[in-house]
């Protein structure tokens, strides 16, 4: 059985160590500290160094005991400020922005966006997501697995999203059939059409036949308002690491075909609530956090997307109600796209 966790809080370092005194940093460089953990390492495992508390130090104090309290308790490891600026205040402003928001292209009506990656990833519910934030409420509209195993996405169709008053977002989002391991349950072509705007919406994949040019479902000449405006990759930050090269490499051909075309590329980070325990307390450490820092790198690395293209967000996978902090990182995300799609249409 395991028994009451114990902590040894040793405080006035700074009254012991000089070196510390002049500057908290120094705490793990001290040689004095360090003996003096030691012997109480004796009794205990678990050890917090407290500074005797000055008035204009706790701020710096406070910062310091908070992480050490994290990497304690999540194991997570925080940076001391966000290294990515977000308002969390900034809600309403952004479903406003995005409401508001005209392509600057008169021939597009609605960007078109597309989402891609393995199965499992999240594409689903980062839909259902996106349709919950508007409507303020969780929306389970697209078919989303329960296990991760085979794709419930077997047909290509686009997403609205609703807002009030104006109706729908001026953009469509696209959900494509996942990547799976093995067997492909969709030809490798289908994405090149999709991409190019040949595939109507609601087709139905066949696994070894794409949609022939000679079909009379296939759009001969697509308008600009058929095409994608930006290609999506959702990854799980969950299994970043664990995606396999054979995976990595499809969604690599996928994205190259889209800058062979010129078409934007992002990225959507899911499930950072699994990879990061401190995140699933509280959505706000999402940039504060070093291990989603790390699968976002990862992430850029594998995918080769630089990181400015990378948006980690929770998707509303248990919830039943939605919060402002979910809401606003999936805002931030979607504002992000819809920006790049929007570049991508722009009459230079
Ligand atoms: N914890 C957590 N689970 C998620 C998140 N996004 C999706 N899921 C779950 O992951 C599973 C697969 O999601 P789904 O949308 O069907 O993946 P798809 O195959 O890419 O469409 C479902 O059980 C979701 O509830 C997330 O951000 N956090
Ligand atoms: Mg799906």
């Amino acid at each position: 059985m395991a028994g009451i966790s114990q902590v040894i809080i040793v405080t006035k370092i700074d009254e012991f160590c000089p070196l510390v005194n002049k500057d908290l940093k120094n705490v793990y460089k001290s040689k004095k500290i360090k003996d003096k953990m030691k012997e109480c390492s004796d009794f205990l495992n678990t050890i917090l160094l407290l500074k005797k508390f000055h008035i204009h130090q706790v701020k710096e104090t406070m910062s310091f005991i908070v992480n050490k309290w994290n990497k304690w308790w999540y194991g997570a490891e925080f940076f001391p400020n966000d290294w990515r600026a977000v308002n969390w205040d900034s809600k309403s402003k952004l479903e406003d922005s995005l409401r508001t928001f005209t392509p600057s292209n008169p021939d597009v009506k609605k960007l078109q966006i597309l989402l891609y990656g393995p199965v499992g990833a999240g594409k689903s519910t980062f839909i259902n997501s996106l349709l919950s934030v508007f409507q303020n409420r969780v929306v389970s509209k697209v078919k989303a697995a329960a296990a991760s195993s085979t794709s419930c996405t077997k047909t290509y169709k686009g997403f609205d999203i609703k807002c009030s008053p104006s109706g729908t977002l001026p953009l469509t989002i696209f959900d494509f059939m996942g990547l799976e391991e093995s067997t492909e349950k969709f030809h490798p072509d289908d994405l090149k059409n999709a991409l190019r705007g040949h595939l109507p919406n609601g087709y139905e994949f066949t696994p070894d036949k794409p949609l022939s040019s000679n079909d009379n479902r296939y759009i001969k000449n697509p308008s600009e308002g058929e095409e994608t405006h930006c290609l999506v990759c959702v990854v799980s930050a969950n299994s970043v690491s664990l995606m396999t090269d054979a995976v990595i490499g499809r969604m690599k051909i996928a994205l190259e075909e889209a800058n062979k075309l010129g078409i934007p590329e992002a990225v959507i980070l899911t499930m950072n609530d699994q990879a990061c325990p401190a995140v699933k307390y509280d959505v706000k450490n999402i940039y504060r956090s070093k291990t989603i820092k790390a699968k976002m790198e990862e992430c850029s690395n594998r995918l080769q997307v630089p990181m400015t293209c990378i948006f980690p967000v929770i998707n509303y996978h248990e919830e039943i109600t939605t919060n402002n902090d979910t809401d606003v990182l999936l805002l931030l995300a979607l504002k992000q796209i819809a920006h790049l799609a929007n570049d991508y249409v722009e009459i230079a």
